[in-house]
């Protein structure tokens, strides 16, 4: 299998570099860590280390050397569509080469002959009480998966050295399943539906997703899948998501339970839902001024917003200081498609007039939108208006990154994650200390 052989072919080059790093330079010092960053969520401390995805402050997400605009040129494209294959995103992501379009392919067919999802688990969503949230139904799922973990299987009987072979048999599963079970959630919880979606290895992964979802505009929908998964699949190790796969997996937890824990981080407030919030601000506006409202009344209400003690969703960014590339992709793929969509326009007024209206307040870091101020909107315009299945939609492109991640991972043998913690005491001792003077010399 391709990822496979590609893998197995750069391994040992990157062994020796890792194994560089550990037994000849361990006491190089590269960063040093203040109370704030302690105290205040262990923001930018650089103690992790990927190779899959980087966050440019300047250029956004860079995907294995790639930022956006060029990632969306150079991967090879679906038949009929200007969006790339899913298949070719993971092909980069784990490889760290643009795949050529037979080579993307390759990745679709694996996904094609291990989407088939056990009956059990249908059987399992569809006895959960109807109000379950669709993130909880998501992470069930592929928690009840992981008996077929081929990386649990076969714990005992492997040597360390092969342990990435079988996560990438599982990452390979995984990926080649989520649409389908995501699809399932989406007809079962909003439209009562019980039948069991069907992949057809002739389409490809977002064609697939589209049809499984049963969406009106099968072809339109399809592009944007394949965009939206792309640009949620990675941000770097240090988000919830990444980092809790990264964590779970460090403890030689498979990747189905891994990636389920990632999934209930997801779903948090500060994390996944962000998406849905944005898009409930932009109705609020186009339902007060029962439509696209003036420049002044939008400036207006943006300052009503934070007024009264909120945040303005969509907006602003903890490492990110342009537009996020991620929004003016998605930005440009409405205005190609539909741009006098009410929401469109009004998200674009947003753009011009919200960012002023953030540097006027003078607090948020970075007054520009992020990946989220728009994303809601694309779907909603496709008629997935099912605010709570957003983050569904952004779990099934996460896991592309994530699981890349947890295979090098394992490929490099990095060992469980064990930072140190300090007492409360203990911190105030260091800064009593540091407050004290110099001795003379
Ligand atoms: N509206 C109002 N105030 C904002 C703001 C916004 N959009 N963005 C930042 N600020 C405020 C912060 O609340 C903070 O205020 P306090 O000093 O009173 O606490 C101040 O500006 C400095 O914040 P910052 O350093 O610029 O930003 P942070 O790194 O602390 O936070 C956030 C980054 C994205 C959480 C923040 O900008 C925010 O709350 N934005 C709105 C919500 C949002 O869009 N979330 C989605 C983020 C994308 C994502 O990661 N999705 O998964």
């Amino acid at each position: 299998m391709i990822l496979h052989e590609k893998i197995a072919a750069q391994l040992p080059s990157w062994r020796d570099r890792m194994r560089s790093l550990a037994k000849e330079h361990a006491d190089v010092v590269v960063d040093h860590v203040t109370v704030g960053q302690i105290v205040g969520g262990m923001r930018d401390i650089k103690s992790l280390l990927t190779d899959v995805s980087f966050v440019d402050p300047a250029h956004g997400i860079i995907f294995r050397g790639l930022p956006i605009p060029e990632l969306l040129k150079k991967l090879p494209k679906a038949r009929g569509g200007k969006m790339p294959l899913v298949g070719g995103l993971y092909y980069l992501l784990m490889i760290g080469e643009v795949p050529t379009r037979e080579q993307a392919l390759e990745v679709e067919a694996e996904w094609a002959k291990r989407a088939e999802v056990p009956d059990y688990v249908f059987k399992m969503l569809k006895s959960m009480p109807k109000e379950t949230h669709p993130m909880t139904l998501f992470s069930q799922a592929v928690l009840a998966l992981q008996n077929s973990s081929v990386f649990a299987h076969k714990y005992h009987e492997m040597k360390k050295d092969v342990y990435w072979e079988a996560a990438l048999e599982d990452s390979l599963n995984l990926t080649a399943k989520l649409p389908v079970i995501a699809a399932y959630i989406y007809r079962m919880k909003y439209f009562g539906e019980n039948k069991k979606p069907k992949y057809n290895p002739k389409q490809d992964y977002g064609m697939n997703f589209a049809r499984m979802m049963k969406v009106a505009d099968k072809k339109g929908y399809a592009e944007l899948a394949r965009l939206y998964f792309i640009l949620h699949s990675d941000h770097e190790s240090g988000n919830v998501s990444a980092h809790t796969m990264h964590l779970v997996g460090s403890a030689l937890s498979d990747p189905y339970l891994s990636f389920s824990a990632a999934l209930n981080g997801l779903a948090g407030p500060l994390h996944g839902l962000a998406n849905q919030e944005c898009l409930g601000w932009l109705i609020d506006v186009k339902n007060k001024f029962g439509g696209v409202p003036t420049r002044d009344e939008l400036y207006k209400f943006s300052w009503d917003t934070l007024n009264s003690g909120h945040v303005i969703p969509g907006y602003g960014h903890a490492v990110l200081r342009v537009p996020d590339p991620r929004y003016m992709a998605q930005m440009e793929f409405a205005k190609k498609r539909f741009p006098d969509d009410d929401l469109v326009r009004l998200a674009d007024m947003v753009f011009d007039v919200v960012p002023q209206v953030l540097k006027e307040q003078g607090k948020a870091k970075n007054p520009a939108p992020n990946v989220d101020a728009i994303s809601g909107t694309l779907q909603y315009y496709y008629g997935v208006r099912e605010f709570d299945f957003y983050t569904v939609l952004f779990g099934i492109g996460r896991a592309l990154g994530v699981t890349a991640n947890y295979v090098w991972a394992r490929a490099l043998g990095w060992p469980i994650e064990r930072p140190k913690s300090l007492t409360t005491k203990m911190l105030e001792d260091v800064v009593a200390k540091a407050a004290q003077p110099a001795p003379a010399s």
